[in-house]
Protein backbone atom coordinates (compact mmCIF):
# COMPACT_ATOMS: atom_id res chain seq x y z
CA UNK A 1 0.00 0.00 0.00
CA UNK A 2 0.92 3.43 -1.10
CA UNK A 3 2.36 5.47 2.30
CA UNK A 4 0.41 9.12 2.12
CA UNK A 5 3.20 11.15 0.72
CA UNK A 6 4.02 14.29 2.03
CA UNK A 7 1.89 16.50 -0.75
CA UNK A 8 -0.71 14.76 0.34
CA UNK A 9 -0.31 15.94 3.81
CA UNK A 10 0.16 19.49 2.49
CA UNK A 11 -3.24 19.14 0.55
CA UNK A 12 -5.24 19.14 3.59
CA UNK A 13 -3.56 21.75 4.89
CA UNK A 14 -4.26 23.48 1.89
CA UNK A 15 -7.84 23.05 1.84
CA UNK A 16 -7.96 24.44 5.39
CA UNK A 17 -5.84 27.14 3.97
CA UNK A 18 -7.60 27.71 1.10
CA UNK A 19 -11.02 27.49 2.64
CA UNK A 20 -12.71 31.11 2.47
CA UNK A 21 -11.09 32.02 -1.09
CA UNK A 22 -13.30 33.69 -3.55
CA UNK A 23 -12.27 31.55 -6.27
CA UNK A 24 -10.20 29.17 -7.79
CA UNK A 25 -7.97 31.82 -9.16
CA UNK A 26 -7.58 33.02 -5.83
CA UNK A 27 -6.69 29.45 -4.63
CA UNK A 28 -4.84 29.11 -7.37
CA UNK A 29 -2.75 32.63 -6.94
CA UNK A 30 -1.93 32.36 -3.35
CA UNK A 31 1.65 31.71 -4.38
CA UNK A 32 2.08 28.58 -2.32
CA UNK A 33 2.94 25.38 -4.61
CA UNK A 34 1.10 23.32 -2.79
CA UNK A 35 -1.75 25.10 -2.59
CA UNK A 36 -2.25 23.99 -6.32
CA UNK A 37 -2.58 20.32 -5.12
CA UNK A 38 -5.99 19.41 -5.87
CA UNK A 39 -8.58 16.75 -8.16
CA UNK A 40 -8.39 18.94 -11.23
CA UNK A 41 -4.39 19.73 -10.80
CA UNK A 42 -3.44 15.89 -9.92
CA UNK A 43 -5.32 14.48 -12.96
CA UNK A 44 -4.97 17.53 -15.31
CA UNK A 45 -2.86 15.27 -17.57
CA UNK A 46 -4.79 11.93 -17.38
CA UNK A 47 -8.52 12.83 -17.35
CA UNK A 48 -11.26 15.48 -16.41
CA UNK A 49 -12.34 15.78 -13.19
CA UNK A 50 -16.16 16.61 -12.98
CA UNK A 51 -18.86 17.27 -10.88
CA UNK A 52 -22.60 17.64 -11.26
CA UNK A 53 -24.21 21.13 -9.93
CA UNK A 54 -27.87 21.47 -8.55
CA UNK A 55 -30.00 25.20 -9.04
CA UNK A 56 -28.54 26.04 -5.77
CA UNK A 57 -24.84 25.18 -6.71
CA UNK A 58 -25.08 27.47 -9.96
CA UNK A 59 -26.61 30.12 -8.03
CA UNK A 60 -23.69 30.00 -5.71
CA UNK A 61 -26.07 30.36 -2.91
CA UNK A 62 -22.71 28.78 -0.18
CA UNK A 63 -19.48 30.46 -1.03
CA UNK A 64 -17.73 27.60 0.75
CA UNK A 65 -19.29 25.37 -1.78
CA UNK A 66 -18.42 27.49 -4.88
CA UNK A 67 -15.25 27.83 -3.55
CA UNK A 68 -14.92 23.95 -3.65
CA UNK A 69 -16.57 23.38 -7.07
CA UNK A 70 -13.89 25.80 -8.81
CA UNK A 71 -10.96 24.48 -6.81
CA UNK A 72 -11.30 20.90 -7.10
CA UNK A 73 -13.39 20.78 -10.55
CA UNK A 74 -12.33 21.43 -13.80
CA UNK A 75 -15.46 19.53 -15.88
CA UNK A 76 -19.28 20.55 -15.05
CA UNK A 77 -22.24 18.80 -15.50
CA UNK A 78 -26.10 20.64 -14.68
CA UNK A 79 -27.89 17.53 -12.52
CA UNK A 80 -31.39 18.50 -13.99
CA UNK A 81 -32.01 22.15 -15.20
CA UNK A 82 -31.06 21.36 -18.87
CA UNK A 83 -33.15 17.96 -18.46
CA UNK A 84 -36.45 17.99 -21.14
CA UNK A 85 -38.69 18.78 -18.26
CA UNK A 86 -36.97 21.84 -17.05
CA UNK A 87 -35.54 23.37 -19.52
CA UNK A 88 -38.52 23.46 -22.11
CA UNK A 89 -41.27 22.48 -20.21
CA UNK A 90 -44.02 23.66 -22.67
CA UNK A 91 -44.21 23.87 -26.36
CA UNK A 92 -43.29 27.54 -26.37
CA UNK A 93 -41.59 27.98 -23.29
CA UNK A 94 -37.93 27.76 -22.55
CA UNK A 95 -36.23 27.91 -19.13
CA UNK A 96 -32.71 29.80 -20.07
CA UNK A 97 -31.88 31.14 -16.67
CA UNK A 98 -29.91 28.80 -14.78
CA UNK A 99 -28.48 26.65 -18.03
CA UNK A 100 -26.89 30.12 -18.58
CA UNK A 101 -25.38 30.75 -15.53
CA UNK A 102 -23.92 27.72 -15.70
CA UNK A 103 -22.11 27.75 -18.23
CA UNK A 104 -21.07 31.64 -17.49
CA UNK A 105 -19.73 29.78 -14.31
CA UNK A 106 -18.09 27.15 -15.64
CA UNK A 107 -16.44 29.64 -18.20
CA UNK A 108 -15.20 31.67 -14.84
CA UNK A 109 -13.96 28.73 -13.09
CA UNK A 110 -12.19 27.55 -16.65
CA UNK A 111 -14.30 24.14 -16.57
CA UNK A 112 -15.81 22.14 -19.18
CA UNK A 113 -19.44 21.65 -19.49
CA UNK A 114 -20.98 18.23 -20.20
CA UNK A 115 -24.91 19.44 -21.40
CA UNK A 116 -27.54 16.67 -19.87
CA UNK A 117 -29.51 14.98 -21.69
CA UNK A 118 -31.14 15.58 -24.75
CA UNK A 119 -33.41 12.33 -25.17
CA UNK A 120 -34.66 10.49 -21.82
CA UNK A 121 -37.34 8.96 -20.86
CA UNK A 122 -37.33 10.47 -17.48
CA UNK A 123 -37.81 14.16 -16.53
CA UNK A 124 -39.09 14.53 -19.96
CA UNK A 125 -42.77 16.30 -20.33
CA UNK A 126 -45.94 14.61 -21.94
CA UNK A 127 -46.55 17.08 -25.16
CA UNK A 128 -43.82 15.84 -26.51
CA UNK A 129 -45.20 12.36 -27.54
CA UNK A 130 -49.12 13.28 -27.27
CA UNK A 131 -51.31 14.83 -29.44
CA UNK A 132 -54.27 17.18 -28.27
CA UNK A 133 -56.33 14.12 -27.22
CA UNK A 134 -53.76 12.45 -25.41
CA UNK A 135 -52.61 9.95 -28.25
CA UNK A 136 -48.76 9.20 -29.22
CA UNK A 137 -47.86 10.99 -31.94
CA UNK A 138 -46.73 9.61 -35.02
CA UNK A 139 -42.86 9.41 -35.41
CA UNK A 140 -42.55 12.44 -38.24
CA UNK A 141 -44.12 14.48 -35.38
CA UNK A 142 -41.94 13.40 -32.52
CA UNK A 143 -39.38 14.06 -34.89
CA UNK A 144 -39.69 17.51 -35.51
CA UNK A 145 -40.04 17.81 -31.91
CA UNK A 146 -37.10 16.71 -31.07
CA UNK A 147 -35.20 18.37 -34.14
CA UNK A 148 -37.17 22.01 -32.43
CA UNK A 149 -35.35 21.04 -29.01
CA UNK A 150 -32.17 20.09 -29.96
CA UNK A 151 -31.70 22.88 -32.37
CA UNK A 152 -32.69 25.56 -29.63
CA UNK A 153 -30.89 24.09 -26.29
CA UNK A 154 -27.85 22.81 -28.54
CA UNK A 155 -27.86 25.76 -30.43
CA UNK A 156 -27.89 28.19 -27.82
CA UNK A 157 -24.28 26.96 -26.40
CA UNK A 158 -22.80 26.10 -29.64
CA UNK A 159 -19.02 26.11 -29.15
CA UNK A 160 -19.50 26.26 -25.19
CA UNK A 161 -19.95 22.97 -24.23
CA UNK A 162 -17.88 20.29 -24.82
CA UNK A 163 -20.41 17.31 -25.32
CA UNK A 164 -24.04 16.51 -24.84
CA UNK A 165 -25.38 13.09 -23.12
CA UNK A 166 -27.58 12.68 -26.26
CA UNK A 167 -29.14 9.93 -25.76
CA UNK A 168 -29.77 8.45 -22.21
CA UNK A 169 -31.17 5.01 -20.31
CA UNK A 170 -32.13 3.88 -23.45
CA UNK A 171 -31.61 0.11 -22.41
CA UNK A 172 -32.77 -2.58 -20.34
CA UNK A 173 -30.36 -4.59 -17.98
CA UNK A 174 -30.48 -7.72 -20.57
CA UNK A 175 -29.52 -5.05 -23.64
CA UNK A 176 -32.43 -4.73 -25.37
CA UNK A 177 -34.41 -1.54 -25.60
CA UNK A 178 -36.00 0.46 -23.16
CA UNK A 179 -39.81 0.47 -24.11
CA UNK A 180 -39.83 4.19 -23.84
CA UNK A 181 -42.68 6.41 -25.29
CA UNK A 182 -39.55 7.29 -28.17
CA UNK A 183 -39.57 3.68 -28.48
CA UNK A 184 -42.94 3.30 -28.44
CA UNK A 185 -43.26 5.74 -30.88
CA UNK A 186 -40.44 5.61 -33.24
CA UNK A 187 -38.58 1.76 -32.80
CA UNK A 188 -34.96 2.88 -32.77
CA UNK A 189 -36.00 5.77 -34.93
CA UNK A 190 -35.21 8.44 -32.22
CA UNK A 191 -31.76 7.35 -31.58
CA UNK A 192 -30.66 8.50 -35.01
CA UNK A 193 -32.34 11.50 -35.31
CA UNK A 194 -31.11 12.42 -31.76
CA UNK A 195 -27.70 11.75 -33.29
CA UNK A 196 -27.94 13.76 -36.11
CA UNK A 197 -30.27 16.56 -35.30
CA UNK A 198 -27.18 17.20 -32.11
CA UNK A 199 -24.47 16.80 -34.87
CA UNK A 200 -26.55 19.42 -37.00
CA UNK A 201 -26.37 21.55 -34.21
CA UNK A 202 -23.25 21.83 -33.37
CA UNK A 203 -20.83 19.96 -35.55
CA UNK A 204 -17.97 20.51 -33.22
CA UNK A 205 -19.36 19.33 -29.94
CA UNK A 206 -18.86 15.46 -28.64
CA UNK A 207 -21.63 13.15 -28.43
CA UNK A 208 -22.39 10.58 -26.13
CA UNK A 209 -24.35 8.02 -25.04
CA UNK A 210 -24.81 7.43 -21.14
CA UNK A 211 -26.28 4.44 -18.88
CA UNK A 212 -26.27 2.78 -15.84
CA UNK A 213 -25.01 -0.97 -14.59
CA UNK A 214 -22.22 -0.59 -17.65
CA UNK A 215 -20.62 -3.04 -15.91
CA UNK A 216 -23.48 -5.67 -16.18
CA UNK A 217 -21.80 -7.13 -19.67
CA UNK A 218 -25.47 -7.32 -21.27
CA UNK A 219 -26.00 -3.97 -21.39
CA UNK A 220 -22.59 -2.45 -21.96
CA UNK A 221 -22.59 -4.95 -25.35
CA UNK A 222 -26.28 -3.20 -26.03
CA UNK A 223 -24.84 0.41 -25.80
CA UNK A 224 -21.61 -1.56 -28.08
CA UNK A 225 -25.04 -2.34 -30.66
CA UNK A 226 -26.18 0.86 -30.18
CA UNK A 227 -22.54 3.01 -31.40
CA UNK A 228 -22.10 0.21 -34.35
CA UNK A 229 -26.31 0.91 -35.38
CA UNK A 230 -25.26 4.54 -35.72
CA UNK A 231 -21.62 3.96 -36.96
CA UNK A 232 -23.00 1.94 -39.60
CA UNK A 233 -24.84 4.62 -40.77
CA UNK A 234 -22.22 6.85 -40.83
CA UNK A 235 -23.52 9.17 -37.51
CA UNK A 236 -21.29 10.50 -35.28
CA UNK A 237 -21.14 9.12 -31.95
CA UNK A 238 -17.75 10.20 -29.77
CA UNK A 239 -18.27 8.53 -26.22
CA UNK A 240 -20.02 6.08 -24.32
CA UNK A 241 -20.52 7.25 -20.02
CA UNK A 242 -20.62 4.45 -17.45
CA UNK A 243 -22.64 5.79 -15.26
CA UNK A 244 -20.91 5.38 -11.95
CA UNK A 245 -23.88 4.53 -9.15
CA UNK A 246 -22.17 1.98 -7.53
CA UNK A 247 -21.56 0.28 -4.21
CA UNK A 248 -19.49 -1.03 -1.74
CA UNK A 249 -19.22 -4.73 -3.30
CA UNK A 250 -19.61 -3.71 -6.92
CA UNK A 251 -18.39 -3.30 -10.06
CA UNK A 252 -15.40 -5.75 -10.16
CA UNK A 253 -12.56 -4.99 -11.60
CA UNK A 254 -12.72 -7.56 -13.89
CA UNK A 255 -16.41 -5.89 -15.50
CA UNK A 256 -15.15 -2.69 -15.33
CA UNK A 257 -11.80 -3.43 -17.39
CA UNK A 258 -14.19 -5.66 -19.94
CA UNK A 259 -16.83 -2.67 -20.16
CA UNK A 260 -13.78 -0.17 -20.43
CA UNK A 261 -12.28 -2.81 -23.54
CA UNK A 262 -15.56 -3.09 -24.95
CA UNK A 263 -15.98 0.36 -25.73
CA UNK A 264 -12.60 1.76 -26.45
CA UNK A 265 -12.71 -1.25 -29.39
CA UNK A 266 -15.09 0.68 -30.68
CA UNK A 267 -12.92 3.86 -31.35
CA UNK A 268 -14.81 5.35 -28.79
CA UNK A 269 -13.93 7.63 -25.53
CA UNK A 270 -15.31 6.29 -22.21
CA UNK A 271 -16.26 8.45 -19.27
CA UNK A 272 -17.13 7.33 -16.04
CA UNK A 273 -20.07 9.33 -15.44
CA UNK A 274 -22.17 10.27 -12.60
CA UNK A 275 -19.85 8.34 -10.15
CA UNK A 276 -21.00 7.60 -6.28
CA UNK A 277 -20.37 4.91 -3.84
CA UNK A 278 -23.44 3.83 -1.88
CA UNK A 279 -22.51 2.84 1.72
CA UNK A 280 -25.67 1.83 2.93
CA UNK A 281 -27.74 -1.63 3.19
CA UNK A 282 -29.89 -2.93 0.52
CA UNK A 283 -32.58 -4.65 1.26
CA UNK A 284 -33.83 -3.83 -1.80
CA UNK A 285 -31.03 -5.64 -3.64
CA UNK A 286 -31.67 -3.37 -6.81
CA UNK A 287 -28.23 -1.56 -8.64
CA UNK A 288 -28.12 0.91 -10.61
CA UNK A 289 -30.21 3.77 -10.83
CA UNK A 290 -33.73 3.31 -12.30
CA UNK A 291 -35.27 6.45 -10.83
CA UNK A 292 -38.97 5.50 -10.37
CA UNK A 293 -38.06 2.33 -8.05
CA UNK A 294 -38.77 4.07 -4.55
CA UNK A 295 -39.03 1.86 -1.27
CA UNK A 296 -39.92 2.59 1.71
CA UNK A 297 -37.33 3.50 4.50
CA UNK A 298 -36.81 1.28 7.70
CA UNK A 299 -34.19 1.85 10.49
CA UNK A 300 -32.28 -1.23 9.30
CA UNK A 301 -31.74 0.38 6.42
CA UNK A 302 -30.55 3.72 7.45
CA UNK A 303 -27.86 2.85 10.41
CA UNK A 304 -25.70 5.96 10.28
CA UNK A 305 -28.13 9.04 10.83
CA UNK A 306 -25.61 9.93 13.32
CA UNK A 307 -22.07 9.01 11.42
CA UNK A 308 -20.51 7.13 9.71
CA UNK A 309 -18.14 4.53 11.66
CA UNK A 310 -14.69 4.57 10.68
CA UNK A 311 -14.68 0.54 9.15
CA UNK A 312 -17.19 2.06 6.42
CA UNK A 313 -15.72 4.81 5.95
CA UNK A 314 -11.98 2.68 5.72
CA UNK A 315 -14.30 0.45 3.16
CA UNK A 316 -15.73 3.52 0.78
CA UNK A 317 -11.96 5.09 0.53
CA UNK A 318 -10.68 1.60 -0.49
CA UNK A 319 -13.38 1.46 -2.88
CA UNK A 320 -12.83 4.50 -4.41
CA UNK A 321 -9.02 3.68 -4.13
CA UNK A 322 -9.60 0.68 -6.60
CA UNK A 323 -11.48 2.12 -9.16
CA UNK A 324 -8.91 5.55 -9.20
CA UNK A 325 -6.18 2.66 -9.54
CA UNK A 326 -8.34 1.03 -12.77
CA UNK A 327 -9.11 4.35 -14.60
CA UNK A 328 -5.37 5.34 -13.84
CA UNK A 329 -4.48 2.30 -15.38
CA UNK A 330 -6.73 3.09 -18.82
CA UNK A 331 -6.47 6.77 -18.89
CA UNK A 332 -4.99 6.67 -22.48
CA UNK A 333 -9.14 5.47 -23.01
CA UNK A 334 -11.21 7.40 -20.42
CA UNK A 335 -11.44 11.09 -20.49
CA UNK A 336 -13.43 12.08 -17.77
CA UNK A 337 -14.58 10.93 -14.31
CA UNK A 338 -17.50 12.82 -12.74
CA UNK A 339 -18.89 12.97 -9.51
CA UNK A 340 -22.55 12.90 -8.92
CA UNK A 341 -22.51 15.63 -6.76
CA UNK A 342 -20.20 17.69 -4.76
CA UNK A 343 -20.42 16.79 -0.88
CA UNK A 344 -22.83 13.69 0.91
CA UNK A 345 -24.92 16.69 2.20
CA UNK A 346 -26.43 17.04 -1.35
CA UNK A 347 -26.19 13.73 -3.44
CA UNK A 348 -29.70 11.86 -5.01
CA UNK A 349 -28.28 8.95 -3.02
CA UNK A 350 -29.78 10.50 0.27
CA UNK A 351 -33.69 9.81 -1.43
CA UNK A 352 -32.98 6.75 -3.83
CA UNK A 353 -33.90 4.05 -3.41
CA UNK A 354 -35.57 5.12 -0.20
CA UNK A 355 -36.63 8.84 0.69
CA UNK A 356 -34.73 10.24 3.94
CA UNK A 357 -31.86 8.11 4.17
CA UNK A 358 -28.51 9.50 5.27
CA UNK A 359 -25.59 8.35 2.79
CA UNK A 360 -21.87 8.71 2.47
CA UNK A 361 -21.20 8.56 -1.53
CA UNK A 362 -19.24 11.15 -2.28
CA UNK A 363 -15.51 12.14 -1.33
CA UNK A 364 -16.38 15.55 0.34
CA UNK A 365 -18.64 15.50 3.20
CA UNK A 366 -21.48 17.53 4.85
CA UNK A 367 -19.02 20.31 6.18
CA UNK A 368 -17.62 20.38 2.46
CA UNK A 369 -14.25 18.71 4.02
CA UNK A 370 -12.41 16.32 2.33
CA UNK A 371 -13.00 12.44 3.02
CA UNK A 372 -10.57 9.38 3.44
CA UNK A 373 -11.41 8.68 -0.11
CA UNK A 374 -10.72 11.93 -1.30
CA UNK A 375 -6.85 11.73 0.07
CA UNK A 376 -6.69 8.05 -1.19
CA UNK A 377 -7.58 9.34 -4.79
CA UNK A 378 -5.14 12.42 -5.01
CA UNK A 379 -2.30 9.74 -3.36
CA UNK A 380 -2.93 7.54 -6.97
CA UNK A 381 -2.44 11.22 -8.60
CA UNK A 382 0.77 11.58 -6.57
CA UNK A 383 2.55 7.63 -7.39
CA UNK A 384 2.45 8.19 -11.03
CA UNK A 385 5.18 10.98 -10.44
O1 LIG B 1 -29.54 13.51 -9.41
C1 LIG B 1 -30.74 13.72 -10.13
C2 LIG B 1 -31.88 13.99 -9.15
O2 LIG B 1 -31.68 15.25 -8.51
C3 LIG B 1 -33.20 13.99 -9.90
O3 LIG B 1 -34.27 14.08 -8.95
C4 LIG B 1 -33.33 12.72 -10.71
C5 LIG B 1 -34.63 12.74 -11.47
O4 LIG B 1 -34.72 11.77 -12.42
O5 LIG B 1 -32.25 12.61 -11.60
C6 LIG B 1 -31.03 12.48 -10.95
O6 LIG B 1 -29.98 12.28 -11.87
C7 LIG B 1 -30.08 11.12 -12.69
C8 LIG B 1 -29.38 11.43 -13.99
O7 LIG B 1 -29.94 12.58 -14.57
C9 LIG B 1 -29.46 10.26 -14.96
N1 LIG B 1 -28.94 9.06 -14.35
C10 LIG B 1 -29.49 8.72 -13.06
C11 LIG B 1 -29.36 9.91 -12.11
C12 LIG B 1 -29.86 9.53 -10.73
O8 LIG B 1 -31.22 9.27 -10.78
Amino acid sequence: MKIIGLKSIVIVAALVGVIGCQNAQKADSSNSEEAKVTLRSTFQDDFLIGTALSAGQIMGNNELESELIAREFNCVTPENVMKFMLIHPQPDSFNFELPDKLVALAEKNDQEVIGHTLAWHSQVPNWLFEDENGELVDSLTLYSRMKEHIDMVVGRYKGRIKGWDVLNEALNEDGSFRNSKFYQISGTGYIYKAFEYANAADPEMELYYNDYNMHNQAKVDGAVRIAKMLQDRGIRIDGIGMQGHWSLNYPSQEQLESSIKKISDLGLQVMITELDIDVLPNPYNITGANISDNFKASKEANPYVDGLPDSVNQLHANKYESLFKIFYKYKDNIDRVTFWGVHDGHSWKNNWPARGRTNYCLIFDRQYQPKLAYEKIIAIGEEKE
